[in-house]
C-alpha cells in the first residue's frame, strides 16, 4: 500500500466513521458459500449480491472473523492461463444484481483461525463505500462443489 493510498484510506475512515454501524439495507446476499480447498489453498467465497435500492451501490472489502485475511479478488482467462487479480471496488447497480461465483469475482479467505467444516456457516462482512455494512453466513462446501 503507498503512502497515498494509506492517507486515503484514514481520511476515507474519518468521514465514513459515524456511519460505520449503519446497516446496507438496499443489498441482499443470497446464495452464500464458501469453497473449501485442501491443504494451504486459499478458499474463495461466492455469493448474489442483490442491490434493490435506487442508487448504486459500491462494495469496497470484505471481513470475516474466521480468517485472517479477506480480498475482493477477480479470476479471469486470458490466453489460455487463469490469472487473478486484486480489485478496490465492485459496482452493483441500482435496481441490479452482481455474482461473485467461480471464474469470476470472489472473496479470497486466506489463514482459517481453524480448520474449515464442510457444513459449517461462516460469518462474512462486506463493507460499502458509504459506510454501511452487511453480514451474511456463507456455508462451506467441498472443494468439487459447483456454482
Ligand atoms: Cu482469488
Amino acid at each position: 500500500m503507498s503512502r497515498n493510498t494509506l492517507l486515503a484510506a484514514l481520511l476515507g475512515l474519518a468521514f465514513t466513521g459515524p456511519a460505520l454501524a449503519a446497516q446496507a439495507d438496499h443489498v441482499k446476499v443470497e446464495h452464500a458459500w464458501i469453497r473449501q480447498l485442501p491443504g494451504d489453498l486459499p478458499a474463495a467465497g461466492y455469493a448474489d449480491l442483490v442491490n434493490e435500492g435506487d442508487a448504486p451501490a459500491v462494495l469496497r472489502s470484505a471481513s470475516s472473523p474466521a480468517f485472517a485475511s479477506a480480498m475482493l479478488h477477480q479470476s479471469s482467462h486470458e490466453g489460455g492461463m487463469n490469472r487473478m487479480s486484486m480489485i478496490d471496488h465492485l459496482d452493483i447497480p441500482a435496481h441490479g444484481r452482481v455474482s461473485l461465483a467461480p471464474g469470476g469475482y470472489h472473496v479470497m479467505l486466506m489463514d482459517p483461525a481453524k480448520p474449515l467444516a464442510v457444513g459449517q456457516k461462516v460469518p462474512l462482512r462486506f463493507e460499502f463505500a458509504d459506510g454501511s455494512t452487511l453480514e451474511a453466513n456463507f456455508e462451506v462446501r467441498a472443494a468439487n462443489a459447483g456454482g
